[in-house]
């Protein structure tokens, strides 16, 4: 088969999954292009290829908006590792992906691996001040008491841009993900390695995220090729009205 025509196969996939404006488009574009772009809401899904070795990985963006919210699990079909992405600076944004988005990876493939990803790390109040990003997983002590009491602005009534999720929510939510799946912690990959902070502003911890993730999905890629050595990989036009950056038309 000539070459062209295999790199356009994708071997595995990965959806990132969470609500509108937690980032989700701008951690990709962050890893893909190495930079913040000016990011348009994206409609329905759209879909970047990587390749990560002899692989191709294909990355899954999604809509978090609700009228496209159906076709998420479309999205998590087959897919080899999900990335639910919160705002660390918005609490609802970590409920609505226990609320919402865990049950449409019913459809990810069995082994399939979970990240817990807390984006907007960089609006955090004093910035990083608590925080050590060294070796992809950051620890910080909590800048109050009670996450369902975020700090409140005297002057406008809104929540400051500060953190309201703690790392340690996150890491009670990836336990609550592996007992919904079934899942045995001590076969699983830990907490610790699996919740990460990231800033698609200033880059932090983005491609740790993403190269941890793709170096765990290779025993999938293995798996999933002596299964179906016969049959062969799903080709890009298989997936339908996608194009390779952005979706055009919407869903019902
Ligand atoms: N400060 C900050 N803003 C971010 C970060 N990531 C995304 N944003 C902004 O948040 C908004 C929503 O981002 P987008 O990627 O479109 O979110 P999506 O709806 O989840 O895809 C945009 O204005 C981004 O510039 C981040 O890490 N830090
Ligand atoms: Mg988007």
């Amino acid at each position: 088969m000539p070459e062209t025509k295999r790199a356009r196969r994708p071997d595995v996939k990965l959806v990132i999954l969470g609500d509108m404006n937690v980032g989700k488009t701008s951690l990709l574009h962050r890893y893909m292009d190495k930079k913040l772009s000016d990011t348009i809401s994206t409609v329905g899904g759209a879909f970047y290829l990587k390749q990560w070795g002899p692989y191709n990985i294909s990355l899954w963006d999604t809509a978090g908006r609700e009228q496209f919210h159906g076709l998420g699990s479309m999205y998590c079909r087959g897919a080899s590792a999900v990335i639910l992405t919160y705002d660390v600076t918005n609490w609802q944004s970590l409920a609505e992906l226990e609320e919402r988005f865990l049950s449409l990876t019913d459809t990810a493939n069995h082994d399939c691996i979970y990240a817990v990803v807390g984006n907007k790390a960089d609006l955090t109040d004093p910035p990083n001040e608590e925080e050590d990003y060294e070796g992809g997983c950051p620890i910080h002590k909590p800048h109050y008491a009670s996450h369902l009491t975020p700090p409140v602005s005297p002057t406008t009534g809104s929540p400051v841009a500060n953190r309201e999720v703690r790392k340690e929510d996150a890491v009670a939510l990836y336990q609550r993900i592996l007992r919904y799946k079934v899942l045995d912690e001590r076969s699983s990959p830990p907490a610790e390695k699996m919740c990460f902070e990231t800033s698609a502003k200033t880059g932090a911890n983005v491609d740790v995220l993403f190269e941890t993730l793709f170096d765990m999905v290779l025993p999938s890629i293995l798996r999933m090729r002596s299964e179906s050595e016969a049959s062969p990989t799903v080709d890009l036009e298989d997936y339908g009205p996608v194009s390779s950056k952005q979706t055009k038309g919407g869903c019902c």
